[in-house]
């Protein structure tokens, strides 16, 4: 067997879960949503890593499909929450969606019909998107941007400071959001550099008029020192690990 065709079976068997990771509004506490993050256990292989499989889909193709399921997968787990909770939970979720995907998929109704389909409101729905799902072609980049924005969605730039953004784009393209990558984040108190950076990813984003979310959020005084720096969201290991979609419920109702 492969990887490969293993997973195409995951993917069409129901093999995959997705997992939820709260995000925390920095200055309230208050939990703003969940990213999720694909998971696969396989009988076999295990738990296979995410950066594994996602991987293997990108250079198989199986992204595609992966994607769409994604995207249907967490719009359908907020309206099982909604219906749990008797009305709209008021937290959004972050998809990831890569650059591979955005070039051989039509993206835009991916998510219309993911969002139709569940009857999720598009400001419930982020997509996360790598610099380099921009810097390959920003003017097709731009015209399905706008289509997200269309449907109401917020766009994040995942990984920032990893890649290599134009800064012009970052200003004229609808972006909502800018995710500091962890490897900034989680040594910037131990790491002169690595603070320099996320003041500087926070005053860019602050005269680009961008909200900030900080990754790898390990401690509470990173959590603490990020509030002080005015950073609007954080999300790590210290607030909560990705959970599955009952204890994610949980985890919001329990702090509500
Ligand atoms: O927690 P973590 O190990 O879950 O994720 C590892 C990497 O896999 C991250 O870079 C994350 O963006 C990526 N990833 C997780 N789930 C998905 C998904 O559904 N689609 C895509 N494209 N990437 C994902
Ligand atoms: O690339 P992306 O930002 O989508 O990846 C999110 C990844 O980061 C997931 O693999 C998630 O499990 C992981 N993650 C989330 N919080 C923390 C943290 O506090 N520390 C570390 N080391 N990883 C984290
Ligand atoms: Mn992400
Ligand atoms: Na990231």
């Amino acid at each position: 067997f492969s990887i490969e065709s293993r997973l195409r079976d995951a993917l069409s068997q129901g093999g995959l879960s997705l997992a939820y990771q709260p995000l925390i509004h920095l200055q309230t506490g208050e939990i703003t949503g969940f990213e999720a993050l694909a998971r696969w256990n396989d009988p076999d292989l295990g738990n296979v890593p995410p950066t594994e499989f996602i991987a293997v889909a990108e250079e198989s193709g199986l992204i595609t499909s992966l994607g769409r399921w994604a995207a249907y997968e967490a719009a359908q787990a907020l309206s099982r929450w909604d219906a749990k909770y008797g009305q709209p939970l008021p937290v959004s979720v972050n998809v990831n969606v890569s650059a591979i995907q955005i070039a051989r998929d039509d993206v835009e109704s991916m998510f219309e019909e993911a969002l139709r389909y569940a009857g999720i409101d598009g400001r419930r729905m982020t997509a996360e998107l790598t610099e380099s799902a921009i810097v390959a072609d920003p003017d097709k980049a731009r015209k399905w941007l706008v289509a997200l924005k269309d449907l109401d969605m917020s766009i994040a730039m995942d990984d920032f400071g990893t890649g290599f953004s134009n800064l012009a784009s970052l200003h004229s393209l609808p972006i909502d959001i800018l995710k500091i990558d962890r490897s900034f984040v989680s040594s910037m108190l131990e790491d002169h550099d690595k603070m320099v950076i996320v003041r500087t990813i926070l005053s860019l984003a602050e005269s680009l008029n961008l909200k900030v979310t900080a990754e790898g959020i390990e401690t509470q005084a990173l959590a603490l020192q990020l509030q002080n720096l005015g950073c609007w969201q954080g999300q790590g290991y210290y607030f909560a690990r990705p959970m599955n979609e009952a204890d994610a419920f949980d985890y919001w109702r329990a702090r509500w």
